[in-house]
This record gives C-alpha cells, sequence and structure tokens, in this order.
C-alpha cells in the first residue's frame, strides 16, 4: 500500500498513471459478493487504513509561516478501486446502474452532451418514460362524465407545469445568454497563473449572459439601464465568474447601500411602478442624497446606458481584483471588454420606439448575429496597477465609484472573446445560469472594495432560493469542467452519486481522498492583504479618500462629444422631468453643480427652474487635484470597428419595384455579414416590374417599422415608389430612420420618396449629409459608398448641425 503525501503538481486526477496504480476498473468489475471478498475488501481496507498511521500533515496546520504554504493532503492508495467503493454489489450491472464509477472521475459535471435531449422520431412519454397514447383529452368517466382523479398523465403534466417557474433573479432579471470561447492572445504568466492566461493561444469556453438591472424577466431590452455583463470560464482550474456591467463605475461605495439602492430603483412598492425605468421619485430621491452617485448618473444618462446591440457595447469587472503569479506576488487589476465592433448605441426616441415594437430587440439582436454567422467579439484588457502605483492615486481603487482613467494607465489587450453558439434552451441555460464573484481560479483574488465583499457574500446566497438549494453548481451550464470532488453531501436536487463509505476529511478509509491540493495547485488568498495599511480595528466606516464625489463625474462629462454631452442633459431632463416631488429635482440640480455648471445649468432650464438651486455642500471640502481632466477614451466615438456585420438594413419594395438592385444587396449585405430585410406593406411578396418575378417580402412595415433598422434602402422602379409614397407608414419609416441618424440609400433620379417624407440630403449647412446616399443605378458600382455609411451608424453631423 504505497503512501503518497508528495507535491503532485500538474497532474489531473485523470492523470493515467495515478489510475494504473490504483488498480483498473476491469479487475474490480469481477469482484462478486460472496463472505470471502467481503474479507478480502476488510482486509484491503484494513491495509489502507493503516498506510495512515498518523495526520502527517497536522503540524504544518500550525504558524503563520505554514498558513501561507499549506501542503498537499495526506492519501494513500488504495489496492483497487473495490477498496474504496460503496458496495460489492457494484459487480451486479444494469442498464440504469450502468457498471461502475471511473477512477477519480465526477461522472455528474461531463459536457452539455449528457444532458442534451432530441426527441425526433420518439414517442411522446410521461416523466417516468411511460408512452402517452393520448395527448389531447383527460380521463373521464364517460364522454359527458366527469374527469377521474386516476388520470396521472393529465396530473403529472398539469403540476409540472404549475412548478415551470422558478423566482427571477431579484435585479438583473431579463437577460440573454450565449456559448463561446476565450482565447489568450498573450501570455501573462508573470502577473498571474490563472489557467486562462498561460499559454498564448489556450482556448477556454465560456458562457455569457448580458442583462438589464431595473426591469423584471419579461421587461423592454432598451430600457435605459446598465446593463450586466457576466461571463463564465470554464476554466482547466476550475470556474472563473468574471461578473461585470457595461459601465466600469458603481453608484455605490459599500455594500450595505446595495439593497436601498435597488429599492429605490425598482418599481415603487406601493403600485409597483414603473416598470424597467429610473425615471420616477423614489430613484432620484436616494440618488440626490448619495452624492457618491454623480458619476454613475453620468453614464447612466449617457448613451451607454441605451447600446444597439449587446455586441457593441463594452464591458467592465468594475472592481479592482488582484492577479497572483506562481511565486505568490500580486497586483491590482482592472479588466475590460473591448468590442471589437465598435461601441454603438441608439438614441432615446429611438429606444422608447424600439421598446414597443420589439421589445426583444438585443435578445433578437444577439440571436441573430450568431445564427448567421457574425459572431459578437471583445478583446479582454487589464489595467495593471501595483500597490504602490495605487497610493500615489488622486482616488482610491478600492472605490467602485472611480475608474482609472486609459489615458493614466493604459489598458493591455491580453485576450478575445468570441461568442458562437446560441444555447440550445433558455431556460436550461441563461435562466439557470448562477454567475458569482466568488467563483474564482488560482491566479485571481479580491482586493478590499468593500462593494466586492458583500458580492462574495449575496451571489452564491441569492441562488439558494433561486435554483432551489445548495446543489446549483451541479445545473449543468454551471457545473464546471474541471474535476469536482469533495465531502459536501445531499440537499435538494442532488445528482452526483458518491460512492464509497467516506464522507469526512482527515480519513484512512478512503485513503485520505480526496485529499487537500496544497499551495502547489490549490487556490491560495494573497496574503499581502494582511499587509495593508488599512487600520486594523474593527469599524464601520469608509477611506477618506472615498469623500471626493465629482471629479470623475466631470471627467466623464468633459470627454464626451457636444452630441453626447446633449444626450446626457436630454436624459437628467426627461428622467427629472418624470419626477413629481420639485425638491428633489432641486436636490439634483444642486449636486450637478458641483460635476458642471454648464450641464446644471441646462438640465434646470430644461426643468423650468427659474433660478439654480445652492451647489450642494461637499462631503469633502478641500479640493482634490484630479491626474488628469479629460479622457478621451471615455467617449463612445473612440472605439474603433464600427462595421456593417450584424446591422439590419431595410429594402424596401412594393408591386413594380426592379428586382435586380434588391438580389444584389440582399448577397452584397450578407457577404459582409450584414442581414437584409425585404420590407413591404404587406407580407407575402410583390411583383417587379418585369410583371413576373416574385419577390419574397421577409416583413411588413406594421410589422417591422423602420426605428428597428440600422439604414434602409429605398426602391428603383417608378410605380413601386409611387405605391409607398401614399403610404403613411411608409413615410414614418423613412422619418425615424433619419431622425435617428441613420443611414438612406436612394437611387438616383428616384429620390422622390425622400422629399415625400421631408429629408433633405444635405444638412443646413448646405453640406452634403454624409448619411443620406444616392447612388447610381446599378448598387453593385455604389457598394463601397453605402457600406462605408451603413458601418457609422450614426451620423452626428445631423444632429450637431441641430444643436449649433
Ligand atoms: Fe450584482 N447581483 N450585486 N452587481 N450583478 C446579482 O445575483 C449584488 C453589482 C451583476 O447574468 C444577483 O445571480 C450585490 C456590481 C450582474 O446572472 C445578486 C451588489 C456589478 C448580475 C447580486 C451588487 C454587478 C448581477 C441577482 C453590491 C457590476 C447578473 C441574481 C454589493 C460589477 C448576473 C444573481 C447574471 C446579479 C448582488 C453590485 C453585476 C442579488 C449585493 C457592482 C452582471 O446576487
Amino acid at each position: 500500500m504505497a503512501k503518497t503525501n508528495k507535491p503532485d503538481a500538474g497532474k489531473s486526477n485523470d492523470d493515467p498513471k495515478t489510475k494504473a496504480r490504483r488498480g483498473s476498473d476491469s479487475k474490480t468489475a469481477q469482484l462478486k459478493p460472496g463472505i470471502a471478498e467481503m474479507k478480502t475488501k476488510q482486509l484491503q481496507v484494513n491495509a489502507l487504513a493503516a498506510a495512515m498511521p498518523f495526520n502527517a500533515t497536522k503540524p504544518s496546520e500550525y504558524g503563520f509561516v505554514n498558513a501561507l504554504v499549506p501542503p498537499q493532503g495526506d492519501h494513500a492508495q488504495a489496492a483497487s478501486a473495490v477498496t474504496t467503493a460503496s458496495t460489492l454489489s457494484q459487480s451486479n450491472t444494469s442498464a440504469k446502474t450502468g457498471t461502475q464509477a471511473r477512477s477519480g472521475h465526477n461522472a455528474a459535471i461531463d459536457s452539455l452532451d449528457r444532458v442534451r435531449v432530441d426527441s425526433s422520431e420518439r414517442h411522446l412519454t410521461t416523466n417516468q418514460g411511460v408512452k402517452i397514447s393520448d395527448n389531447q383529452n383527460s380521463l373521464k368517466l364517460g364522454l359527458r362524465g366527469p374527469a377521474l382523479l386516476e388520470d396521472f398523465v393529465l396530473r403529472e403534466k398539469l403540476t409540472h407545469f404549475d412548478h415551470e417557474r422558478i423566482p427571477e433573479r431579484i435585479v438583473h432579471a431579463r437577460g440573454s445568454g450565449a456559448h463561446g470561447y476565450f482565447e489568450c492572445l498573450n501570455a501573462i504568466t508573470g502577473l498571474t497563473r490563472a489557467a486562462p492566461f498561460q499559454e498564448v493561444g489556450k482556448v477556454t469556453p465560456v458562457f455569457a449572459r448580458f442583462s438589464t438591472v431595473a426591469g423584471e424577466r419579461g421587461s423592454k431590452d432598451t430600457a435605459r439601464d446598465v446593463r450586466g455583463f457576466a461571463v463564465k470560464f470554464y476554466t482547466d482550474e476550475g470556474n472563473w465568474d468574471l461578473v461585470g456591467n457595461n459601465m466600469p463605475v458603481f453608484f455605490i461605495q459599500d455594500a450595505m447601500k446595495f439593497p436601498d439602492l435597488v429599492h429605490a430603483v425598482k418599481p415603487e412598492p406601493h403600485h409597483g411602478m414603473p416598470q424597467a425605468a429610473s425615471a420616477h421619485d423614489t430613484f432620484w430621491d436616494f440618488v440626490s442624497l448619495m452624492p457618491e452617485s454623480t458619476h454613475m448618473l453620468m453614464w447612466v444618462m449617457s448613451d451607454r446606458a441605451i447600446p444597439r446591440s449587446l455586441a457593441t457595447m463594452e464591458g467592465f469587472g468594475v472592481h479592482s481584483f488582484r492577479f497572483v503569479n506562481a511565486a505568490g506576488a500580486s497586483v491590482f487589476v482592472k479588466f475590460h471588454w473591448k468590442p471589437k465592433f465598435g461601441t454603438v448605441s441608439l438614441v432615446w426616441d429611438e429606444a422608447v420606439k424600439i421598446s414597443g415594437a420589439d421589445p426583444d430587440f438585443h435578445r433578437r439582436d444577439l440571436w441573430e448575429r450568431i445564427e448567421t454567422g457574425a459572431y459578437p467579439e471583445w478583446e479582454l484588457g487589464i489595467q495593471v496597477i501595483t500597490e504602490e502605483q495605487a497610493d500615489t492615486l488622486s482616488f482610491d481603487i478600492l472605490d467602485s465609484t472611480k475608474l482609472v482613467p486609459e489615458e493614466l494607465i493604459p489598458v493591455q489587450i491580453i485576450g478575445r472573446m468570441v461568442l458562437n453558439r446560441n444555447p440550445d434552451n433558455f431556460f436550461a441555460e441563461t435562466e439557470q445560469v448562477a454567475f458569482c464573484t466568488a467563483h474564482v481560479v488560482p491566479g485571481i483574488d479580491f482586493s478590499n472594495d468593500p462593494l466586492l465583499a458583500g458580492r462574495i457574500h449575496s451571489y452564491v446566497d441569492t441562488q439558494i432560493t433561486r435554483l432551489g438549494g445548495p446543489n446549483f453548481h451541479e445545473i449543468p451550464i454551471n457545473s464546471p469542467l474541471a474535476q469536482v470532488h469533495n465531502n459536501q453531501r445531499d440537499g435538494m436536487h442532488r445528482q452526483a452519486t458518491v460512492r464509497g463509505q467516506v464522507a469526512y476529511e482527515p480519513n484512512s478509509l478512503g485513503g485520505g481522498c480526496p485529499f487537500q491540493a496544497g499551495a502547489d495547485q490549490g487556490f491560495t488568498t494573497v496574503a499581502a492583504r494582511l499587509n495593508s495599511r488599512e487600520e486594523q480595528a474593527k469599524v464601520r466606516g469608509k477611506p477618506g479618500r472615498f469623500a471626493e464625489h465629482y471629479a470623475q463625474a466631470a471627467l466623464f462629462y468633459e470627454s464626451q462629444s457636444p452630441v453626447e454631452q446633449a444626450h446626457i442633459a436630454a436624459a437628467f431632463r426627461f428622467e427629472l422631468s418624470k419626477v413629481t416631488v420639485p425638491a428633489i429635482r432641486e436636490r439634483m440640480v444642486s449636486s450637478l453643480r458641483n460635476a458642471s455648471e454648464s450641464l446644471a445649468q441646462e438640465v434646470a432650464d430644461g426643468l423650468g427652474m427659474k433660478h439654480l438651486p445652492e451647489p450642494m455642500p461637499r462631503a469633502l471640502a478641500q479640493h482634490v487635484e484630479p491626474e488628469i481632466l479629460v479622457s478621451p477614451s471615455l467617449s463612445l466615438t473612440a472605439r474603433p470597428g464600427r462595421t456593417v456585420r450584424g446591422s439590419r438594413i431595410a429594402l424596401l419594395v412594393a408591386d413594380g419595384v426592379k428586382a435586380l438592385p434588391v438580389s444584389q444587396l440582399q448577397q452584397l449585405l450578407a457577404s459582409k455579414g450584414a442581414m437584409a430585410r425585404v420590407i413591404a406593406p404587406r407580407v407575402g411578396s410583390v411583383t417587379a416590374d418585369d410583371g413576373k418575378t416574385e419577390i419574397a417580402v421577409d416583413a411588413s412595415m406594421e410589422g417591422e417599422p423602420g426605428f428597428l433598422f440600422d439604414a434602409v434602402v429605398l426602391p428603383q422602379g417608378d410605380a413601386a415608389i409611387d405605391i409607398l409614397m401614399d403610404d403613411p407608414n411608409v413615410l414614418d419609416f423613412v422619418k425615424n430612420i433619419y431622425r435617428h441618424g441613420k443611414t438612406i440609400v436612394a437611387f438616383s433620379g428616384q429620390h422622390r420618396l425622400l422629399e415625400q417624407a421631408g429629408v433633405s440630403p444635405s444638412l443646413p449647412d448646405a453640406s452634403a449629409d454624409p448619411g443620406i446616399v444616392i447612388v447610381p443605378n446599378d448598387p453593385k458600382k455604389a457598394f463601397g459608398k453605402i457600406e462605408q455609411a451603413i458601418a457609422r451608424h450614426t451620423h452626428p453631423e445631423r444632429e450637431l448641425a441641430r444643436l449649433s
């Protein structure tokens, strides 16, 4: 009975050598129950226990030095797999019990293949697998008689149906998810030992879920709100969840205030309104009393809160985390997801209209992008900050209401994430996925951010109610690819059928297994945290640097383009107009004065305030000199990469349209990853100008109004244009595209429709509107121009001209 307690670095429990030492499974399969075999097993168990005559690692539990480097647990090899098996009768196999365990393998967590169901060519059955002869009628005593209690088919069906819903997430209830992969582009072994970053080209499977925060599960996608940006990395060393948002800062500095914030933004408790909106009394009452939220308010009132697509928004880890390398050295790190296809947002009028016509706008967009191969993609970037550097900053990097400007500490790209597979089942995957900030892997650790500390607790806790008990990690979407072996047992909905007699550690009856991994392979907490300079006393309070609340709110506002600034002012005006208590509006404006006098004035004017209220007294009287006053990277215009890929383009048609340009454009756009939809007054088909060709219509203008598209191409063909010019839906279609700053393509000599819709091809200063593209009759010749205009997504010149 060999004893092993040497570090086993780099070897997984699936190590073939380990398997060989333990004896093969086929060997145990031959051991049938019987008195002699029982005796043999007893002897083997005794030998295994005797191999561990005392607890060899006990001394290492004491003292500071040992605490830093826990050893691997003491363990011994069993003579055969039967030594540690629950039962000798395992050799009596069946179709249900199967044979026996693969040594050291947890089959409850294998890939999603093990739970994927395909019902093609299959009968309908009950949950017990009994074939159902009639799925139309309940069992009755005679055709007109009463239904019978014995109808187990009906009762099973109704009972299951009655319990189909689970509690929705308290926040982030509305979300959409997808599978994909993370690829390491830059190995950063010097910074972290985290598995996904050890080797260039290393691929780690991921599942990402994007969400709004305030709305309920069935609420609209385009609400003005923060977007959750949560990514589960199924790493070789366990699951790592990077549970971030599409904004790099947060409203509050301490977890203690989270329930207050959420209660304030959610529908008001007396009448349950409004849904998925911050534009109401309680939200603004709360935030205007919490000046630390001013920076986040700037983000939430900006266009970042109404993204065009989940694929065109940035993501941020928000808190400072820690990277830890193999030698145990640690640095602070901030995570950034940079969308490969640029940052694009909607305008407010567009978002409001979309929410009526397609409340699933973002979910559909994500789905369609993946189904059509226009895979969303982000680069993962990091800002690395040493403890010493952090001390020199004018703000505290443990304060989640502050960001680290990229101009101060650049973002280095270390990898990319591609989402390339839609879920098979929304509920099983997107709804049941359970993210948790506590899910970290060796190489990643927490900072002392007090907001993060609360989150480490909250996410696991909430799943216990939401997913019905402590075994939610076994739900297939949540289970890691890395092996799971521990002595946690039982509880609601337990799947893993752990064999053997042992559910405790230390043990000798299981050969000490599963044994503690030790510092070499296991997760260890960065000891440097203990050396931090915080007061060691138990206190309820915040560090002094947290008291400065306005410098970065000003930084964000000053870094926006004029159009973006106008949108921020309009959003404050809109939201505060919905506040029914004048004192709250005044309080908010008085707070805004500390961030930007011009913004405060504009908002006050918009609210009809005759006089500006006094600036709100600051929590920190003395001025703090920020490192920089403007950070261009904070503007949505900063990211390169805007493209037609993933765009939706409407090709307007009616009877009498010329067919060739329609089919040419469909093909050209498809070749660039854009989706062209043929839109007509009705669904069905239209007849082309040759009187023969039928063009299939994808959707009607009622079904898919103009604001759902990134661009519109007006038709060629006089007869078609005549029909469309008389249709008010068509004029609204075109007007909305124009109003929302998007591209309109018209064929030369055929822009009567534009004029009818009141759209001018030039800007007020007589220069050409870059979003109105007049092309020759052959769209192939002008496709470059069309593509370029659509790729810009929005043409701010139009709005800028209105502003000036
Ligand atoms: Fe969350 N948050 N949160 N949060 N959060 C949840 O967990 C919480 C915070 C974020 O797609 C809940 O599984 C506390 C910041 C995302 O499933 C809950 C605090 C950030 C998601 C919870 C915060 C986030 C959640 C609800 C303050 C950005 C959706 C259901 C201390 C960095 C994940 C659930 C998904 C979800 C608690 C603050 C992001 C209740 C206590 C800051 C993306 O556990």
